[in-house]
């Protein structure tokens, strides 16, 4: 069976990288549409050797039924949108934040908790870029120890705020007017990644915190510090666990050379951002003891935002849905 799917913010960097990842995976489409803000109307778009017009999203856009909407057009689109699409039996696989902590709303990254996903589930939440990557070689932690506590640092690419945040990077020195974000991001970094909230952490953190729980299905101790970097793709994460456990660390390092959704980097070798543009893994490394606690570990992750910190872990939803007959 093939499929009709729709793009919803066909324009922006994930959207562009949707259309990247349906084509490498031979996403069986039947037919497919691209939505975006009045501004693109017309535009083309090149799909599998056809040209396609950007359509202006209107309440009316999924009359004509759809399968699948893959939504990466921002929190309001998501909020306006989603549900008219999920009332036609479209299934939503939302890339915003809107839905993703909403109770009876699955937030699925599918090598971790799949197994949540059911027939009447209709708008489903991708988690963050940052929340993706780390709950993969996290997942895998608590099953073999139990974690307890998390602490995050991130270490974030500019291309986390689409084309814009791109834009403020490549302007260089001595050009900081009309800059997107709050400071100059050129050979510079800030901890200062979405919103403040009142308690001084950034939404941001915040998201990785709540996220975090909801995926693993467990209440744990989580704090979180995260940091705009000068890098266009590619976000790298310092985590530091706490276990009720012991940890072994050999049954870890085994386990994630075993694992086809992880890339181990032995020893004390690392993976960079500009290893992972481009790859739909997780990428792992640094892994050793905290010999400041009792049972703790540390690891280096990396992935590439876009990919399956957005768009991949979108489609491989999509995926697990077909595969499971969730359709
Ligand atoms: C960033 N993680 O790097 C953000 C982008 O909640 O989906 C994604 C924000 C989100 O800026």
């Amino acid at each position: 069976r093939k499929y009709r799917v729709a793009i919803v913010g066909a324009t922006g960097m994930v959207g562009q990288t949707f259309i990247e990842v349906l084509k490498e995976r031979q996403f069986p489409i039947e037919s497919i549409s691209f939505f975006a803000s009045a501004n693109s109307h017309g535009r083309e778009i090149a799909f599998d050797g056809k040209i396609y017009l950007i359509e202006t999203l209107t309440k009316s856009s999924f009359d004509r039924g759809f399968d699948f909407a893959l939504f990466s057009a921002g929190s309001d689109i998501s909020l306006e949108y989603a549900q008219i699409a999920a009332d036609q039996n479209i299934i939503v696989i939302d890339n915003s934040s809107a839905w993703r902590m909403k109770p009876g709303i699955s937030l699925v990254v599918p090598e971790v908790n799949a197994s949540v996903l059911t027939k009447n589930d209709k708008i489903i939440a991708n988690p963050n870029c940052s929340t993706i990557q780390a709950v993969v070689p996290l997942k895998i932690i608590d099953d073999l120890f139990n974690i307890t506590r998390i602490t995050y640092s991130t270490y974030q690419a500019v291309s986390g705020s689409g084309y814009q945040g791109i834009a403020d990077l490549k302007r260089g020195y001595n050009n900081e007017e009309n800059l997107f974000y709050d400071k100059s991001i050129y050979d510079n970094c800030f901890p200062h990644i979405d919103d403040f909230l009142e308690t001084g952490y950034t939404k941001e953190e915040q998201k990785m915190i709540d996220e975090t729980m909801k995926i693993l299905n467990k209440k744990i101790k989580i704090s979180a510090t995260c940091v705009r970097i000068p890098v266009t793709i590619g976000h790298s994460i310092s985590v530091h666990v706490e276990c009720e456990k012991a940890i072994d660390l050999n049954q870890l390092r085994h386990a994630y050379k075993e694992n086809n959704d992880i890339v181990f980097y032995e020893h004390n070798t690392y993976p960079t951002p500009k290893d992972v543009v481009g790859n739909d893994l997780v990428h792992v490394g640094r892994l050793r003891k905290d010999l400041s606690v009792d049972h703790g570990v540390i690891l280096w992750v990396v992935a590439d935002n876009i990919r399956k910190g957005a768009a991949t872990n979108a489609v491989q939803i999509a995926e697990y849905l077909i595969k499971e007959d969730l359709v």
